[in-house]
């Protein structure tokens, strides 16, 4: 009872300041995106922070962060910081029952922090963008005064009198809503600020009226796209096309505004190109299949889309950059996005004559902001962190002992191309089909050297052909299916690619880093028994251990 009473005490005690802390959170961030909305959406403190935090990672946590929540790792990054935001607040707020100037101070260094983490940001826009971070700072401390005074009646800077009476507690809970309702107020305010911000880009958008290409690409044939249930379309619509980039607020670009600036070594001819320059020119339409380096076996991480886009290698030819087997001595071209990523790729493969594209088209459309808008680069076999530029603004010739752009500095590959891979996308992990016959599909990709075979083992057994769709080039994945005569009983169906050059997809597995997975995908399904009893939870023999795609040992 004792334990109870004294808790209650303490608690009741306590309470005030925890909350005046959380309140003093809200109004900080309400003004920071108040600020954020009128200064700069991408400098608000959770966007920077956030960035910073994504930037300074080491590789296994973001791979972690990736493995464990997918394309919701942003959000849970952004859960991740608001949690610890309110539990510092609440301490605070505690401290600064006793010790207002202690409140104050620890609020300010948040505010510092934020600041600082603005400024340091790589697409940091100038000394402006430490202002959301700041007035988020001092709404907070001002908002933290004002609620401390009120949860006892006592001058701020005096440490706490008496406890709250019923007529002080009256004026905290109106303090405290008067709080909290100017903090929604402002950060709804500042919402809107943004909304408007991103309206010119959002106009141009959809404005834009896309050429035609003057090379276009053949329509794809009945024959490649299967209607098989469950298997990846061939052509992957932008809404289902995966995303992987590393900025918490996509970057929305006004077309009119936007420049492209090509220069550095070997650059003979700088220019600057606007997007009407880019239109002006001869445009290329051609199915690309994109695969990012994180892309577990099995994973989710590859889309095919119509891209429509300008050649750059004649860009590149035109500027007087020549490849490294003419002469050049620049070896790497460093692309550069409006939210300060750097990516690089080999200016060889950039001119060997494959259809690497400043791309202006996904799928018959302006890019979605998503993707890149205005414009992106694309490379056919290339992974994308080493080619797919979004939101470029700069390209800069240099070579690779010269430069390692942001991801090889965090540990991944300078030099990357696409490793044969092929997917089981039906069954399921995991499925129940009936005996008799199930159709086994999915999809492989080779990009450059193309798909030729497709096989399918069924346990231990041999390799089988599976049936593959219509060639759409090399570039593109390869839809297959396999008809398969089911038993009861537990079974691992496992699947391997041959590519154009006549070689065996490897079954050595590798992580993703640092320069894509390796290894083969299986799949691990149960057909129920078809007479006698129940079927049983699962058939003879354990699952293996590479059915769930996001576990990568063999
Ligand atoms: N500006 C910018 N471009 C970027 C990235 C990024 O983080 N920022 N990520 C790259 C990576 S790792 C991949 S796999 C592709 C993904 O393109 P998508 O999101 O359109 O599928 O974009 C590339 N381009
Ligand atoms: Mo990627």
């Amino acid at each position: 009872m004792r334990y109870v009473s004294s808790f209650r005490n303490t608690f009741s005690r306590v309470a005030p300041g925890a909350l005046a802390g959380l309140l003093a959170a809200f109004a900080a961030l309400g003004a920071a995106e108040l600020a954020a909305g009128a200064v700069r959406p991408a400098a608000g403190p959770v966007a920077v922070v956030g960035g910073a935090v994504v930037d300074l990672a080491p590789p296994t946590v973001k791979d972690f962060a990736v493995r464990t929540f997918g394309e919701d790792d942003k959000d849970a990054l952004r859960i991740g910081i608001l949690s610890l935001l309110a539990v510092s607040a609440a301490v605070l707020g505690v401290l600064s029952l006793r010790h207002p100037r202690a409140g104050a101070a620890g609020v300010l260094l948040f505010g510092a922090v934020g600041a600082a983490a603005a400024l340091s940001r790589p697409d940091a826009a100038g000394l402006g963008d430490a202002l959301p971070s700041l007035a988020g700072a001092a709404a907070g401390a001002a908002a933290l005064r004002f609620l401390i005074a009120r949860t006892t009646g006592a001058p701020p800077d005096q440490p706490a009198g008496s406890g709250p009476g019923g007529r002080d507690r009256r004026g905290f809970l109106t303090a405290a809503a008067a709080t909290a309702g100017a903090a929604a107020s402002a950060g709804a305010l500042g919402r809107l600020l943004a909304a408007r911000n991103g309206q010119d880009a959002t106009a141009s958008r959809n404005a834009l009226v896309l050429p035609r290409p003057a090379s276009p690409a053949p329509p794809v044939p009945a024959g490649a796209q299967l209607r098989v249930p469950g298997i990846s379309p061939f052509t992957t619509p932008n809404r289902d096309f995966y995303r992987v980039d590393t900025a918490l607020v996509v970057p929305r670009i006004d077309a009119a505004a936007w420049r492209l600036r090509i220069h550095g070594g070997g650059v003979a001819r700088p220019r600057t190109l606007t997007l009407g320059d880019l239109l002006a020119r001869p445009l290329v339409e051609r199915d690309i299949t994109l695969t990012c380096v994180s892309n577990e076996v099995g994973g989710p991480y590859t889309g095919t889309a119509r891209w429509l886009g300008v050649p750059l290698a004649d860009l590149l030819r035109e500027a007087g950059v020549r490849p490294p087997s003419r002469g050049g001595r620049y070896d790497q071209l460093v692309a550069r996005s409006a939210d300060g990523m750097t990516l690089g790729s080999p200016v060889e493969e950039l001119m060997d004559g494959r259809d690497a594209m400043l791309a202006v088209g996904m799928n018959g459309e302006p890019l979605p902001f998503d993707h890149g808008f205005p414009v992106r680069m694309l490379v056919p076999g290339l992974y994308g962190y080493v080619s797919a530029c979004k939101w470029i603004t700069d390209i800069e010739l240099t070579s690779f002992d010269a430069y390692d752009p942001y991801w090889v500095r965090r540990g991944w590959a300078r030099r990357a191309p696409v490793k044969t891979q092929s997917r089981i996308d039906t069954p399921k992990p995991f499925a129940r089909p009936a005996a008799g016959p199930v159709t086994v599909a999915g999809v492989a990709w080779a990009q450059r050297r193309g798909i030729t075979r497709v096989e399918v083992r069924v346990d231990d057994g041999p390799w089988q052909d599976a049936d593959l769709a219509a060639p759409t080039g090399a570039d593109t994945w390869r839809q297959w299916t396999y008809r398969w005569e089911a038993s009861p009983g537990g079974h691992t169906l496992t699947v391997r690619a041959t590519d154009g050059t006549g070689r065996v997809q490897t079954e050595e597995r590798t992580r993703t880093a640092p320069d894509g997975a390796s290894g083969r995908h299986s799949v691990f399904v149960t057909v129920p028994q078809t007479t006698g009893p129940a079927p049983s939870q699962a058939g003879p023999g354990a699952p293996p251990q590479t059915t769930d795609v996001l576990t990568n040992s063999h």
